[in-house]
Formats: structure tokens, sequence, C-alpha cells
């Protein structure tokens, strides 16, 4: 039986569960980069052409392994523009028999593979399966990352000495998140020069892509997975030490400080779990970094990034729909870079236009914060964070926007919604000394709209948060306001929404 194996831009590893189960002697691969995937949503330029540039480095990695490959670039006349398409054009000139392919990471793709007759391989780069999460899950009252994040520990040995983790706790995060350095002594991340098959993929996304929000000159990620190992080879020389101190610091013209810059490596393919771990590992065993980074590090891998993945497939096709608080506002403008006088949005906002980048403590408490309690409709926010992030594809992209950022799925993944006032915000970073408005000023002229709208956010949901024990504290400060200090926060935050809604800005 000749199988035509397709292989997406984001499973670009040799290993990968369809190339296991393929013959290069027999066997056809098929690449595509296709509209339906790159034209379908508005992704940022610098996110097409690191997926382009990888998908085509790739190919002719596979090429001198001895495949051969059917390569559709974007501007093939006879190009039908989807993947399923294309899948099905390239088996048919073939002969193929069958067609395989390793289970995509959206609903809307492997609906549409299995509706065209192709067998789906479970895709086996991570480390919990389906079936996994699924025990794990079952029968739990409340699926909390933490004991989720100890059975991986427990199964992969990271970091465990027998049955204990080392150092004798699990989790070291209350020496982190300290407030942003004064002093930076990272170089930042590594950034690698186009070479000529990354220009002209440059060349194409300039012509096809430019209307797409995000600007594309300066691209200098990774492509191919030599790179990759370089830029984690640097990172853990450089940024994992200070990793978990400064975790959660922003800083206006630091857009990277001490994080590394890996998703996008390793949700493409281009890098694996256990080896960016393992290589963490080390580092602590060498005495190279400190135990709160490395294990604060190793979490977010084998932790987090497992949890949202296995809450998205155990979750189903619905829960990008998901809307529990009943938000219907369109997204403001400020996130399409209109003007804003708010600094900290203005920052987090530029840096990603710039980079396809932001890091998680920016994408949690700054974009995410502000489009919770302006009440903007979660599907928007989804389709933003899906588009303009270089690593965003829905199985971790959706489970962050949809249940831990704007809790529309109703409290599975967050047990309290992610909200903050400017003093978080303040404490974290040094973008209230350079904005309009006046982080300590509650109400009046010059106050933090993060102040006014914090609390217009839970006084409009009060019924829906009454009984939740960890925000008890939140409404009991709330309460113990004047009335007419509160009558005034809600008139002026009413006050920011009305200017939404009437298109204009603050
Ligand atoms: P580092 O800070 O260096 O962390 C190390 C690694 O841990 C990351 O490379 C990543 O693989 C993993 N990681 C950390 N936090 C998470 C998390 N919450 N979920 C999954 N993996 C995690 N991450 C994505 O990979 N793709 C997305 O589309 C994405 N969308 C997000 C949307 C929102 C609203 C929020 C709040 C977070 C989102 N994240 C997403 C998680 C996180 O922000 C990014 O993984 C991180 O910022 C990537 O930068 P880094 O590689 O420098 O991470
Ligand atoms: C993100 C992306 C883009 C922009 N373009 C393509 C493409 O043209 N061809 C392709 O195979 N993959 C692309 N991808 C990645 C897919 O969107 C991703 O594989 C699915 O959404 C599943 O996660
Ligand atoms: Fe953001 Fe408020 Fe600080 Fe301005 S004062 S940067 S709006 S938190």
């Amino acid at each position: 039986m000749v199988k035509a194996i397709l292989v997406l831009g984001d499973q670009l590893g040799r290993d990968v569960a369809a190339l296991r189960a393929g013959d290069p002697a027999t066997d056809l691969v098929v690449m595509a980069e296709v509209a339906g995937e790159a034209a379908n949503l508005g992704h940022h330029p610098k996110k097409i052409a690191f997926c382009f540039a990888a998908m085509r480095h790739f190919a002719e990695d596979l090429r001198a392994a001895g495949w051969q490959v059917a390569y559709t670039c974007y501007d093939d006349p006879d190009s039908t523009g989807t993947i399923p398409g294309e899948l099905a054009r390239r088996a048919d000139a073939f002969g193929a028999t069958s067609c395989l392919a390793t289970e995509p990471g959206d609903w809307r793709l492997i609906t549409a593979l299995r509706k065209a007759g192709v067998t789906l391989l479970e895709d086996d780069r991570f480390l919990a399966s389906h079936k996994r999460f699924d025990d794990w899950a079952r029968g739990r009252k409340a699926l909390r990352m933490e004991y989720f994040y100890r059975e991986m520990r427990r199964a992969t040995g990271l970091l465990m000495e027998g049955d204990a983790p080392v150092g004798g706790a699990w989790n070291y995060d209350s020496e982190n998140r300290k407030p942003p350095p004064g002093t930076l002594f990272h170089e930042g991340p590594l950034w690698f020069d186009p070479d000529e098959t990354t220009r002209a993929v440059l060349d194409l996304v300039a012509a096809r892509f430019p209307d797409h929000f995000g600007r594309l000159d300066g691209f200098r990620y990774a492509t191919t997975r030599d790179q990759a190992l370089a830029a984690l080879d640097h990172f853990i020389t450089h940024g994992l030490p200070d990793f978990g101190d400064y975790q959660d610091a922003m800083l206006d013209a630091e857009p990277f400080l001490y994080h590394s810059l890996l998703s996008a490596y390793l949700n493409a393919g281009l890098l694996g779990p256990m080896e960016i771990c393992r290589a963490a590992e080390r580092a602590y065993h060498d005495g190279h970094a400190p135990l709160n980074a490395v294990e604060g590090f190793i979490r977010q891998i084998i932790g987090w990034r497992e949890y949202v993945r296995g809450i998205y497939f155990r979750e189903g096709p619905d829960y990008v729909t998901r809307n529990d608080l009943g938000h219907t506002r369109k997204l403001p403008d400020a996130f399409w870079g209109g003007p804003t006088d708010m600094r900290c949005l203005a920052s987090a906002v530029a840096q990603t236009r710039d980079e396809a980048y932001a890091h998680h403590i920016q994408r949690l408490m700054i974009t995410g914060n502000f489009a919770l309690l302006v009440g903007a409709d979660p599907q928007q926010v989804h389709e933003w964070y899906l588009g303009v992030y270089v690593d965003a594809h829905e199985w971790v992209e959706a489970p962050n926007t949809i249940g831990m950022s704007q809790f529309a799925d109703g409290g599975v993944i967050a047990s309290k919604p992610y909200v903050s006032s400017g003093a978080y915000i303040n404490r974290m970073s040094d973008y209230c000394g350079a904005c309009a408005y006046t982080v300590s000023r509650k109400t009046g002229q010059g106050a933090c709209p993060f102040n006014l709208l914090y609390w217009h956010f839970l006084d409009r949901h009060r019924e829906r948060f009454r009984g939740n024990p960890r925000m008890a504290n939140m409404y009991r400060t709330w309460d113990r306001m004047a009335e007419d200090k509160r009558a005034t926060v809600l008139a002026e935050a009413q006050h920011l929404i009305n200017k939404l809604d009437a298109g204009s800005s603050f």
C-alpha cells in the first residue's frame, strides 16, 4: 500500500507519528503552504514567515533523509488552497492508496481530515497521551494543574529523588516572581540572520499578506532544528539562572527579559519537551542554575503545557465558543495598534506587533486582564491571540485564552478570574512611570483605568462569583468602600466603557 503522509507546519520533526509509520522507499510526504491555514485568520506576518520558512527547511531535511516530498508553495497555481485538498491532489497524482496524518492540534482540521477519510495517528510528541490525561481527570471535582504536574514529575523522573521531589518541595514559586531587576545581565535570546530560503519566504509574505497586523521586518527567529538547538543552549547558559526570579517581571524596553522564547520552536516540532527539560535539569545538577529557576521552568513545560493540551482535547470542539460571563464587547482598537494613553497596554501591543511575541504575564495581566475587565467578546480575544503570536496554535492558545485569561470556560482551568488593578502592574513593571495615568489614583482626573475597571468587573459579576471563596476578600474590600466612592468608581469606569462603545479610546 502506497501512502501519502501529511506533515503540517507544526509537525516538523522526523519522529512524528505519521512519518514513523511510513516508508521513505515507497511513500510520499505531502507538505503545503495554503491560504486555508495562513489567510483564514489575520496571522502575524512573522508567524507566517516562521511557519513557511521552517516548513521549507524541514522539507529539505526530509529529502536529504531519502523521502520524496511533494511541497506546495503558497503561490502554486495548481494549489487547492486547503490542507485536505492538497493531500488529496498529491495522493492522487502519486497513486497513493491511503492518506495518513499525525493528529492536528485543532478540532477544525481534525474534523476536515477525518471527513476526507484520512487516518489520524495520535500525536505522541507530548508526555501525556489523551488517555493518560483523561485517566487523571476522571472523577476529579476540579482539574488543578498542580496535581497534574506532580504526576508528570513522577512519570518523567524530572527533578526527582526516588518518589520525592528534589529539594523536598514540588514548587518553588514562593522564591520566584520578584519585581523587575534594576540591571539586566542577560544579553537576550539568540537570533539568526535569515538564509536564502527564509529570505524567499520573507519576500512572499511581504507580497501576499501586506494587510495583516504586525511587522515583518527584523525577522530573526530560528527556522531549523540546529538553530533551535543553539537557541536552547543559549537560554540554558544565559537566561535560565535568572528565569525564576524575574518570570513575572515586565520592562518597557526589555521585551524578552529572561524568558526562553522556545515556545515557537517547541510547538512547531523543532524541539521536544523532554530534551528541553533534561537540559534544564542538567543545568541544576551542574550547579549552573538554581532550583527555583529550573523547577519553575520545567513546570511550565511538563505542567502547564501538557495540562492545557489535555483540557483542550478533553473539553471538545465547542470549547473555543464558550462565554461563561456573557461578554460581547468588540475587541478595543488598541489591540490593533489604535491609540491609547495606557502605557502598559500600548507597550504590550507594540511589542506584539513588532516581535509576534509577548511573555506570559504581558499576555495574562496586561492584554488579557484589560480585555476581561472591559468585557470583550472571548471569541474575538481568542482569535487575536491565535493570530498575533508566533507560538500560537489552538490546542495551547485556546485554553490559555478562553480558560485561564478570560474565564469564559466557567472555571475549568482557573479557580478565579485573573484580574488586577493597577497596583499589581506597577509592582511588576516599570510601565506606570511613563504613563499618562497615575497608578496611585483611584478616581478622578488621571486615575489609572485598571483601578476603575477592576471594580466595575467585580461589581457587575457579583452574582456569578458569589460563593467563590477565593474572591471573598476582593468583595469584602469593595464592600468596605464608602458608598459614594463606589458610585464614583462605577460611574467613571462606565464612562471609559462608553468611550470604547463609541469607538473612541482612552
Ligand atoms: P517561557 O516563559 O520561557 O516558558 C517556558 C516554556 O513553558 C514556554 O516556551 C512554553 O512552552 C511553556 N509554557 C509556559 N507557560 C505556558 C502556558 N500557560 N501554557 C502552555 N505552555 C506554557 N503559549 C503558547 O505556546 N502558545 C500560545 O498560543 C499561547 N497563548 C497564550 C495566550 C494567553 C492569553 C496566555 C495568558 C498565555 C498563552 N501562552 C501560550 C502561554 C505562555 O504565555 C507562552 O507559552 C510563553 O509566553 C512563551 O514564551 P517563552 O517561550 O519565552 O516562555
Ligand atoms: C500556523 C500555520 C500557518 C500560518 N500556515 C500553515 C500552512 O500553510 N500549512 C500548514 O501545514 N500549516 C500551517 N500552519 C500550522 C497549522 O495551522 C496547524 O498545523 C494547525 O492549525 C494544527 O495546529
Ligand atoms: Fe497601566 Fe495604569 Fe500603570 Fe498606566 S498607570 S501603565 S494604565 S497600570
